[in-house]
């Protein structure tokens, strides 16, 4: 039976190994946390996503978990690659121990795989030195890299049915790993070489963040002509051509808000990107400049922050936008108290939902959670009922009707405006346009 290390039992690793347990390879985990290493070989999960329960007991007969790299045909990396967020430079180091662990025991025709995304050429120029002081030559093992494609929320769903890029240091390379995925993956495997298929991973996420930003963007700008940018949004992605994303607080994750980073480290033609990446960081204190026009003449003002994972429906909270939102908060001198039934570690307290809104003046929604949409706003027992929802989330109806007085982010509406209530006129995601916007067929 082909022996797999997979090095890394995190949100990729863990997934990935047990896939190819299932597929019917013999797969050792390895982590360098022995308390992830005891959990698992109790036949409990670390981490939860949906089908993984059931996957664990499907793959567990081909799966072991250790602290120490064994000997095997094939090394798969898939560890951490975080960003030092003060010089906005990647952090390889748990890729280097990773090739550190790997080389004393890498024989001819062994297969290395990284999954971990990388700068371009980290391979080249990092991970394939480290495994050469094996005393063999790279060819003499195969290596590839094949980035990880997979979103948070559906991560089972995606390893099996995304695509995949393979990038070989040869030929022969890429095949092999084209046979290992093959043992799960239903999507198409594309071959390359290894700095494109870092190029490339790395580009998708670049890619879905300047979108972000240009939709961001669009939010500041449709409230300076009153537009209502949710609907205008709506319209234009009317258009066969157009494909237009939606504004929020900012991006969050472990992937979107880093990878252009990784991208630009080494390169000095960047303008566009790193503007990107300024616009969707600016959007939490976009959002407290909406606190302050709503609440500007409250005293000691107490606002309730509505979820805090970085995005909908998930319990990850790296990179969140409301970290930063909260941050700024405190420091012009609010009270947070964070609500979110996702999460229930925090770097803030997080609370249940009638302690999160008592005595508070204004709830913020900073994550759309499908729950919040089942909360009754008349049963809120609040000092008074401000709402601002960064994700056009809620139903406007409910809410004004339970007395809250509403700011949409982007919904084009100044402040007297929402007072009079004319808010409360649109109807959920498909607003009615305001008094400059109109949808007339033409
Ligand atoms: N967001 C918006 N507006 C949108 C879409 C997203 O504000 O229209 C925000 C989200 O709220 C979140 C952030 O962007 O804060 C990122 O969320 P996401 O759903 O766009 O992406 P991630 O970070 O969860 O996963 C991404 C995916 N990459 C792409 O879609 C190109 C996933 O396929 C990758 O595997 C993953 O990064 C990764 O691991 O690299």
């Amino acid at each position: 039976m082909t022996k797999i290390c997979v090095l890394g039992l995190g949100y990729i690793g863990l997934p990935t190994a047990l896939l190819l347990a299932k597929s019917g390879f013999e797969v050792i985990g390895v982590d360098v946390n022995e308390r992830v290493v005891k959990t698992l070989n109790q036949g409990q999960l670390h981490i939860s996503d949906p089908g993984l329960p059931e996957l664990f007991e499907e793959a567990r007969r081909n799966f072991v978990a250790q602290t120490v790299v064994p000997e095997a045909d094939i090394y798969l990396i898939a560890v951490p690659t975080p960003l030092n967020a003060h010089i906005r430079v990647s952090e390889l180091g748990y890729v280097r121990s990773a090739a550190e662990m790997i080389y004393p025991h890498l024989r001819k025709g062994n297969l290395v795989i990284l999954e971990s995304t990388v700068p371009p050429c980290a391979s080249e120029k990092l991970v394939i030195p480290i495994l050469e002081k094996s005393g063999l030559k790279a060819g003499e093992f195969k290596y590839v890299h094949c980035p990880e494609r997979a979103i948070p929320g559906k991560t089972l769903y995606e390893m099996v049915h995304n695509d995949r890029i393979m990038g070989g240091i040869d030929n022969e390379s890429a095949e092999s790993a084209r046979s290992v995925y093959s043992s799960y993956v239903q999507g198409r495997i594309y071959l390359t070489d290894v700095t494109t298929a870092e190029f490339v991973k790395l580009i998708e996420n670049t890619y879905r963040d300047i979108n972000i930003a240009i939709a961001n963007e669009f939010a500041q700008v449709a409230e300076d002509y009153g537009v209502n940018v949710w609907e205008a949004v709506d319209l234009a992605n009317k258009h066969p051509r157009v494909n237009i994303l939606q504004p929020g607080p900012g991006v969050g994750g472990h992937c979107i808000a880093v990878d252009p980073w990784f991208l630009t480290e080494c390169s000095a033609k960047t303008g566009l990107i790193q503007l990107s990446r300024e616009i969707n960081d600016s959007m939490p204190n976009y959002v407290i400049h909406l606190v302050r026009e709503m609440l500007g003449d409250i005293r000691e003002p107490t606002l309730t922050v509505f979820g805090v994972s970085y995005k909908n429906d998930i319990s990850d909270t790296r990179e969140t936008p409301a970290l930063k939102f909260i941050q700024l908060a405190e420091n012009e001198g609010y009270k947070v108290k964070c609500y979110d039934p996702h999460v229930s570690t925090f770097e803030y307290p997080v609370y249940d939902l009638d302690e999160a809104v008592r005595d508070s003046d204004c709830i913020v929604l900073i994550t759309g959670h499908d729950l919040f949409k089942r909360i009754d706003p008349a049963k809120l027992s609040m000092r008074h009922r401000y709402l601002i929802d960064t994700r056009n989330h809620l139903n406007k109806a409910t809410w004004t009707d339970a007395g809250f007085e509403i700011k949409t982010l982007g919904d084009g509406l100044v402040r007297s405006e929402a007072s009079r209530g004319v808010a409360s006129e649109q109807p959920e995601q498909s607003p009615l346009p305001n008094s400059k916007a109109t949808t007339k067929g033409v």
